[in-house]
């Protein structure tokens, strides 16, 4: 039924992602690194390319540089049949100001939009780690009959507070009876009090009511023009919106370990752990699923390389992600994800760690638990992620839960 149907593809990127300082301190949040030679966005772009669409557009805004540079290099598209990934910076099309929140984004754009007549827009988010077939969502929001259909998966309630929290209508479960964004009180669901159901940040629209919505909001001085906060609750107090549990999307490749996966990678928690669950044996996220591929750009690059040092000591590297043009030599590498071109030299020892591209690390150096943007230098013999106290007095971010971040370009020394 959808193949009948013109299918429009929005990504939102232009969020600031500031619980994620210090690696947004000059790029946007979807263009943060993940998992070696990823960006953030190449997953949201990966399954919506993979679903079939071929008209989609990033909007983007905030310190975009390096996103827009990404998009167009990586994302081309074979340019027939009018295909096509384009970043679009924020215009000032409505007088001179930026995006003041998502749907605003979307009304700055509706030219876009218009160009193409679409039936239906899928509107999604650029920093969500996860594989989902979006072609059985807009199956279901065709069956559905609703204006707009929220995808959803359940998440524990103590996290409530960084979610959309959706209750359903208990005469027909695949409608939303009340929707309340980011709420302090929320109440849990009948089945598993311990459990919400969240919005993923995933939205299919028909066209025509997408357009119409935005505009309306356009004119409501009180409204934060935001898709969570004011579209999708204006859609259900007309009871005009369908959810769609992500545990109904089959994924080709998956397998029950990875099925219902998603990550909200907002918090430098949180970005850790996703991580951690690439690395293990068995996954919970198999970027190995080549029949929905997750793509980024590739790089011209000399495969990785482990060898001895003078001394004779292996290079070694076990239950980690070593990406293209990394060196290991002489030296160890545990439970850890290493982005393209880093060196670790003889003596030095790397456990439960993330680099970004063109990390060094010099000989004898420890790195415990920390995450290193691009082109830090690790100096010989410094320790990072040892010390905690140490670490915040050199000025770099230590977590609650004791990750500490090194910013873009910085020399540590001992
Ligand atoms: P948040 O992620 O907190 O919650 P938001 O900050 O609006 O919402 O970000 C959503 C997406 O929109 C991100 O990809 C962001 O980059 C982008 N974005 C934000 N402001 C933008 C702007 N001005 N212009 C363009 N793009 C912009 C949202 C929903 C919740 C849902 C969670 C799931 O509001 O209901 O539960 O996502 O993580």
């Amino acid at each position: 039924m959808a193949a009948s149907k013109k299918i429009f593809g929005i990504v939102l990127a232009g969020g600031e992602g500031k619980r994620l300082m210090p690696l947004t301190a000059d790029r946007a949040k979807p263009g943060v690194p993940f998992g070696g030679g990823y960006r953030l966005i190449d997953f949201a772009l990966s399954n919506l390319v993979n679903s079939g669409l071929r008209q989609i557009v990033v909007l983007t805004q905030y310190k975009s540089h390096s996103l827009d540079r990404h998009v167009s290099q990586t994302w081309k598209l074979d340019g027939l049949l009018n295909s096509y990934v384009a970043s679009v910076p924020a215009q000032q099309r409505l007088g001179k100001r930026w995006f003041s929140g998502s749907a605003d984004a979307i009304l700055q754009s509706l030219n876009l939009i218009r160009d193409e007549d679409p039936d239906i827009v899928v509107v999604v988010g650029a920093d969500h780690v996860y594989r989902m077939d979006f072609s059985q969502m807009i199956e279901a929001h065709i069956e559905s009959g609703a204006g707009a259909t929220v995808a959803a998966i359940r998440q524990p309630i103590s996290l409530a507070d960084q979610f959309g929290v959706i209750q359903l209508s208990d005469s027909d479960p695949r409608r939303i009876s009340e929707f309340l964004e980011k709420p302090k009180d929320p109440i849990g669901l009948a089945d598993s009090p311990g459990e919400v159901l969240a919005s993923m940040g995933n939205y299919i629209f028909d066209a025509d009511q997408l357009i119409e919505a935005v505009i309306r909001d356009g004119e409501r001085p009180e409204s934060n023009h935001d898709m969570g906060g004011d579209i999708i609750p204006d859609f259900v107090s007309r009871q005009n919106a369908a959810v769609y549990d992500l545990s109904r999307n089959e994924v080709p490749g998956s397998t029950d370990r990875d099925r219902y996966y998603w990550r909200d990678v907002g918090t430098i928690e949180s970005f850790f752990d996703a991580h951690q669950d690439l690395i293990s044996a068995l996954p919970v996220f198999n970027l190995y699923n080549n029949e929905w591929p997750i793509y980024t750009q590739q790089l011209n690059s000399p495969p990785a390389k482990f060898v001895r040092d003078a001394k004779g000591n292996p290079g070694m590297t076990v239950e980690s992600i070593v990406s293209l043009g990394c060196l290991i030599s002489g030296a160890r590498v545990e439970r850890s994800v290493l982005g393209p071109w880093c060196t670790v030299d003889s003596g030095a020892l790397v456990e439960n760690s993330v680099f970004f591209d063109r990390v060094h690390v010099e000989p004898d150096a420890v790195i415990r638990r920390a995450i290193l943007d691009k082109n830090v230098v690790v100096s010989a013999g410094a320790q990072i992620g040892v010390d905690p106290e140490r670490d915040r007095e050199r000025g770099f971010t230590v977590t609650e839960s004791g990750i500490t971040v090194v910013g873009k370009g910085v020399r540590v020394v001992p």
